[in-house]
């Protein structure tokens, strides 16, 4: 492990270490969260060690996101709100850089969103509907943002039917790990729907579907909660902000948060989609972001909560065959586990899409 009090030492931040742990339940980055002593006052920052793997130009990468973070300080500020902590703060290197470079890897600091929490599950409904007002929030914010400006730090990251056929089927043919055999009913399964696969990219070519720039990581740990209100008040994890479809946000929300399990749970009889917290999420969604909606994007906000379910089996079920070199994983099968889990509720939706479409058309 690299020496973390010297990384941090290359930052620009005042005072003195006392403490730093791994942190966060993150399948990308390592992150730490870190204690510092300032004039006898306790300050937590996040260190982050940025996986080099999974974005190949961190340059790049921060670029946008001190881009972002600087255009929503501003709409935050206009809106009322408080920039503090309503979004990122990056802390530069004592030389002025965005990051950090130690050999291959990078790092950066910012702070931590004060008094804040994530949660990778809620209990309620109503909790479940403040991330939504966040996430919407974000999206109404990111309207006027120059799209044209952003890198593109993940090329084709949520191109369904790219995924499908550069990266699924290769991983099936080649099977280098021999572990085809193991998922011969799920890799089927996926095959059977790829004709869905291309549905919303195509929308997007014939100009039937409008390209935002969205954030494209909406599950519900990307969104700080206020300790004490539970109010959901900073979106995190910016580094896949880039042009994109605003369905496909909306849609991981509700895969993450409206499933009445884990996204890894074992036991795939519990994996459904839970009605209420997709009305929860919808209602507070649109009631943010609905405005700038157009009525193509309305009418496959269901469907898509699906694609993007389909999507992240293939690309958990893609990182199986390959040896698992993109996600985190706890366990040798995670991938499997979380690929069968993503398929179960997949299933789920399809059962009750009219019941899903009929909710969005209630709000
Ligand atoms: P990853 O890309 O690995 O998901 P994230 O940026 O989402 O990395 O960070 C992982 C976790 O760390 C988050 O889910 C959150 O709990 C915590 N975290 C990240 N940034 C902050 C922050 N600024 N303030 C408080 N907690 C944070
Ligand atoms: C990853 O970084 P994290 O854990 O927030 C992944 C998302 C997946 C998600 C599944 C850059 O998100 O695309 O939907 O895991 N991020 C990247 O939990 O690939
Ligand atoms: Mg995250």
């Amino acid at each position: 492990m690299d020496n973390i009090r010297g990384i941090l030492e290359k930052f620009d931040i005042k005072g003195e270490c006392k403490e730093y742990k791994v942190f966060g339940s993150g399948h990308i980055n390592t992150t730490y969260i870190v204690t510092y002593s300032d004039g006898g006052e306790e300050v937590k920052y996040i260190l982050q060690n940025v996986n080099t793997n999974v974005f190949s130009n961190i340059d790049e990468l921060m670029e946008n996101v001190f881009a972002v973070t600087s255009h929503l300080r501003k709409k935050i500020r206009e809106n009322g709100g408080d920039p503090e902590r309503e979004t990122l703060h990056y802390i530069k290197t004592k030389s002025g850089e965005k990051y950090l470079r130690v050999g291959d890897k990078a790092y950066r600091a910012y702070r931590f969103v004060d008094k804040s929490k994530s949660y990778d599950r809620v209990d309620s409904p109503e909790l479940f509907k403040k991330s939504a007002l966040a996430f919407g929030r974000f999206q109404r914010y990111l309207s006027d943002f120059p799209a044209e400006s952003l890198y593109v730090t993940i090329p084709n990251f949520h191109n369904t039917i790219w995924r499908y056929e550069n990266e699924f089927l290769p991983a099936v043919m080649k099977d280098i790990k021999n572990r085809a055999k193991n998922c011969q009913a799920e890799i089927e399964l996926i095959n059977s729907r790829k004709n869905e696969f291309s549905y919303l990219t195509d929308m997007i070519e014939n100009g039937a579907l409008p390209l935002r720039v969205t954030h494209n990581d909406t599950k519900l740990n990307n969104v700080m909660f206020d300790e004490e209100t539970d109010e959901a008040i900073c979106v995190i994890d910016l580094d896949t902000v880039m042009p994109g479809l605003s369905l496909y946000d909306f849609g991981d929300s509700i895969r993450f948060g409206a499933c009445t399990a884990a996204e890894d749970e074992k036991d795939t009889d519990k994996v459904k989609i839970d009605l209420d917290y997709f009305a929860a999420y919808a209602n507070g969604f649109l009631s943010e972001a609905g405005d700038s909606l157009t009525d193509s994007e309305r009418d496959n906000l269901a469907f898509a909560s699906k694609l993007i379910t389909l999507e992240l089996a293939m690309r958990f079920l893609t990182d199986y065959l390959n040896g698992d070199t993109y996600f985190k994983t706890d366990y040798s099968k995670h991938n499997l586990v979380r690929a069968k889990a993503q398929l179960a509720l997949a299933l789920d939706m399809e059962k009750h899409m009219n019941e899903m479409e009929e909710i969005i058309r209630h709000y």
